[in-house]
């Protein structure tokens, strides 16, 4: 008989989609995970991630519940329970002993990103330590995306008003298996008589949805993108009144997709030029929305194409108004995660923070001025292994699993190996986690309390504590909190300036600041609502240079960067003609599957029973020239790559020829340790993280590398 059952609601944080959750309690244990259908921001979206990796998660047996100590040789696989006391104590300590003897720089951090309070309570651990130094995934992820909107000025993220949208326009993005909300979203509009305009290699459900599918080559969006905006320009089809009020730089743009006519742009992407130009009327005919994703992000191009998409944004008067792209709202008082680490109170002294991995070559990017303060991660790995611009000898991992989801997996491992003193928060043994020292066990989101700013409602919302922490779990606030404790109590008493909230209420009152909303307010519905204003640029403001859309981006130029969006060749087109031979197909990374997040839930039964290896899709005709059937396994390299990886293959016309499309983050948690199949299955471990890199981001390419397939009769070690 059950005693007590209860229903509360809360946010899902497995991905950055935020859908609004019900969360069934009996006894004291979740029993469910529903979508909540009021939730202002994914209006009853949900996904299969959330209502079995998360729960599965949390009770997952094999789940990290104490802290642990290693207790054989770094790998060996040999654990030690030990009490958190003696756990934070240890931790302390050693950071301290490196601090001691390489300087507070040789301490670094690793976490995904941002969005939530663990980013930001690692890089306030690392200054409390007086290091700048912690690393996110962002050059990999929506890095390129970040700086462009901020360098143009736009100040949008994504922010995509799709129901009030007239024609959606979606260039590298899979919302089918990416973002549940706004695919709903698109359908919706598509059934409302909007247009849909997918630009993709691959027929993506975007693409079978789509009034117009342009099938670039791979990389070359940048051109297409410039020659809408030439065409736009030509056939006067921008918003003369917004472009002339707000926008900096249009003679320069006009001039420079000048170079681009949609004849040069249809050579260039192998688009027809009739789709080209219609693309671009449909999308000047607005009110249209821009619906961007990963496949024009983390590539060595990133930043321009971005710019190149956001000027059309801009010239389009799409801005900011209904049906377009909203700028970030928030209630006046609320404090967003990364600002705090842009706050003159949390910062290090400017000659410590100068000091960041990567500032000096990436200043847009990493340290004081960068986009989020952090560091540039392959600069890291490379410090680790050679002691250059100085030694990084410690590092805290969490919530990142860099041995899989960083490019030139052996590399990652070696730099790890290397290091004095590791530690890893996780909730579940990975191939990062088995290189460390110690393993901390963290909280899953049905355990913890956080408070999030949603863009696309705007909304707030609030992720509940729906049960007690499993075992001895704790946040990675509360981690960080208990290290500056024993900071302080051995006499470093400044730290405590860098983290000066002691518990996560204490914190979540922070960002709500005096904004009118707390989190009581949200327990019941588990989100609010608040006013906000759309188009009001002479308020807002632009925070450029100029003060207005910079088009022309004045801090590009005083970077000695090209100040102007450009189409910039990468991948096979920077190849000699030898490596293009010897590597002739087009490998593009990272298609998500919706059974996934990146390498997590690979320790799930029932998401290995739907997708049990890492595929690789190949058309038809590329696959009859290999004679590769689908469920073939080949072994995939890169030029100039640091080894091979092993892929099943898929044959489908969803791709392209030479094109060869996987996804990412694989590894099998039942293969042997400590690598679990990282150097084996894992897309990185054939992928390179040296560059070339984008000028800006430093992002590395994710996609569009010269690679070559050879068929293995190896089966997977797993199996
Ligand atoms: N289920 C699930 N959902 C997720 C994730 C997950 O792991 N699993 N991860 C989340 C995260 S962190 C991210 S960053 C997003 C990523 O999700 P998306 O933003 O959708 O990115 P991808 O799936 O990498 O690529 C999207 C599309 O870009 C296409 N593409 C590849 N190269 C090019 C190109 O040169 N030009 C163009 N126009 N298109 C190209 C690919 O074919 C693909 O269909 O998903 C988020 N959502
Ligand atoms: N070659 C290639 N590499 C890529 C990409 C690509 O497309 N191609 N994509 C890049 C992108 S876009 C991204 S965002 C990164 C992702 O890289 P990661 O962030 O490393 O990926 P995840 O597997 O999502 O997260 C790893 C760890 O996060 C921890 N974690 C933290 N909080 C939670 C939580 O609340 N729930 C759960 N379940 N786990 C949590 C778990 O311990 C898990 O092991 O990879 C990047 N790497
Ligand atoms: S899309 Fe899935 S994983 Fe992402 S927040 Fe929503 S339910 Fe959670
Ligand atoms: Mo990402």
């Amino acid at each position: 008989m059950t005693k007590s059952k209860t229903i509360i609601p809360s946010t899902c944080w497995e991905c950055s989609t935020h859908c609004g959750s019900l969360v069934t309690v009996e006894d004291g244990r979740v029993t469910k995970v529903a979508p909540n259908p009021d939730h202002p921001a994914s209006l009853g979206a949900f996904c299969v991630k959330g209502i079995r990796g998360l729960p599965e998660l949390t009770y997952h047996p094999d789940r990290v519940l104490y802290p642990m100590k290693r207790a054989g040789a770094r790998g060996e696989g040999k654990w030690q329970r030990l009490s958190w006391d003696d756990a934070l104590d240890e931790m302390t300590d050693r950071l301290l002993k490196v601090r001691a003897e390489h300087g507070p720089h040789a301490l670094c951090g690793a976490v995904s990103n941002a969005h939530f309070s663990r980013g930001v309570s690692l890089a306030l651990l690392m200054r409390a330590f007086g290091s700048p130094n912690w690393m996110m995934n962002q050059d990999l992820c929506g890095g390129c995306r970040g700086v462009s909107d901020k360098l143009t000025g736009l100040a949008m993220g994504s922010g995509e008003d799709i129901p009030n949208a007239s024609c959606a326009l979606i260039v590298g993005r899979n919302p089918y298996a990416a973002d549940p909300a706004q695919w709903q979203a698109l359908k919706r509009a598509k059934a409302g008589g909007a247009r849909i305009v997918t630009i993709d290699p691959a027929r993506t459900p975007a693409a079978d949805i789509a009034d117009l599918w342009l099938q670039p080559t791979p990389g070359t969006d940048a051109a297409i993108a410039l020659a809408m905006i030439d065409h736009i320009i030509k056939n006067k089809l921008y918003d003369a009144d917004f472009v002339g009020k707000w926008c900096h730089g249009f003679d320069a743009l006009a001039e420079r997709a000048a170079q681009y006519p949609a004849s040069r742009a249809a050579d260039i992407s192998n688009v027809p030029q009739a789709h080209i130009e219609q693309a671009a009327e449909m999308y000047a005919d607005g009110p249209s929305c821009f619906v961007s994703g990963h496949g024009i992000d983390a590539f060595s191009a990133g930043v321009q194409t971005f710019r190149a998409y956001h000027a059309l944004v801009a010239i389009s008067g799409n801005l900011d108004r209904k049906g377009g792209n909203r700028r970030g709202k928030r209630p006046a008082g609320f404090t967003n995660y990364v600002e705090i680490l842009h706050k003159p109170e949390f910062r290090l002294p400017l000659e410590a923070a100068n000091q960041t991995i990567g500032a000096d070559q990436f200043p847009v990017w990493s340290g004081p001025d960068g986009y989020q303060t952090s560091c540039h991660n392959p600069s890291v790995i490379e410090a680790v292994l050679t002691g250059k611009p100085y030694p990084v000898r410690a590092m805290y991992v969490t919530g990142v699993n860099i041995v899989v989801t960083y490019p030139d997996t052996r590399k990652t491992i070696a730099a790890l190996r290397s290091l004095d003193f590791f530690a890893v928060g996780t909730h579940m043994m990975n191939p990062t986690a088995e290189f460390a020292d110690l393993v901390l066990p963290k909280t899953t989101g049905l355990e913890d309390e956080e408070v999030s700013l949603e863009a696309n409602a705007p909304c707030l919302s609030l992720i509940q504590p729906a049960i007690e922490p499993q075992g001895e779990a704790r946040s990675d606030f509360w981690i960080a909190n208990e290290i500056v404790e024993r900071l302080e109590a051995r006499g470093i008493g400044e730290a405590r300036r860098f983290f000066p909230w002691r518990t996560k209420a204490e914190f979540n009152a922070y960002l709500l600041g005096d904004c009118g909303i707390t989190v009581d307010d949200m327990k019941e519905t588990g989100f609010a609502n608040f006013p906000y204003e759309l188009g009001n640029f002479e308020k807002a403001g632009f925070k450029t240079k100029t003060g207005k859309l910079e088009l022309y981006s004045e801090r590009l130029a005083e970077l000695g960067l090209d100040p102007l969006p450009a189409y910039v060749p990468t991948g096979p087109d920077r190849e000699d003609e030898a490596t293009r031979t010897a590597y002739p197909l087009m490998l593009l990374t990272g298609a998500r599957e919706r059974t996934y997040h990146h390498s997590r839930f690979r320790d799930q039964d029932w998401a290995r029973k739907v997708s049990p290896d890492p595929w690789l899709q190949l058309h038809p005709d590329t696959a009859d020239d290999y004679g590769l059937v689908t469920d073939d396994w080949v072994s995939l390299e890169t030029a100039r790559g640091p080894g091979a990886c092993r892929l099943k293959v898929r044959v489908t016309d969803e791709t392209l020829p030479g094109v060869a499309r996987t996804g990412m983050g694989w590894w099998y948690p039942e293969a042997p340790g400590p690598e679990r199949g990282a150097l084996d299955v894992n897309i990185n471990a054939a992928m390179r993280y040296d560059g070339p890199w984008d000028p800006v981001t430093g992002s590395a390419d994710t996609r569009g590398l010269s690679c070559r397939i050879t068929k293995t009769n190896a089966v997977a070690a797993a199996q």
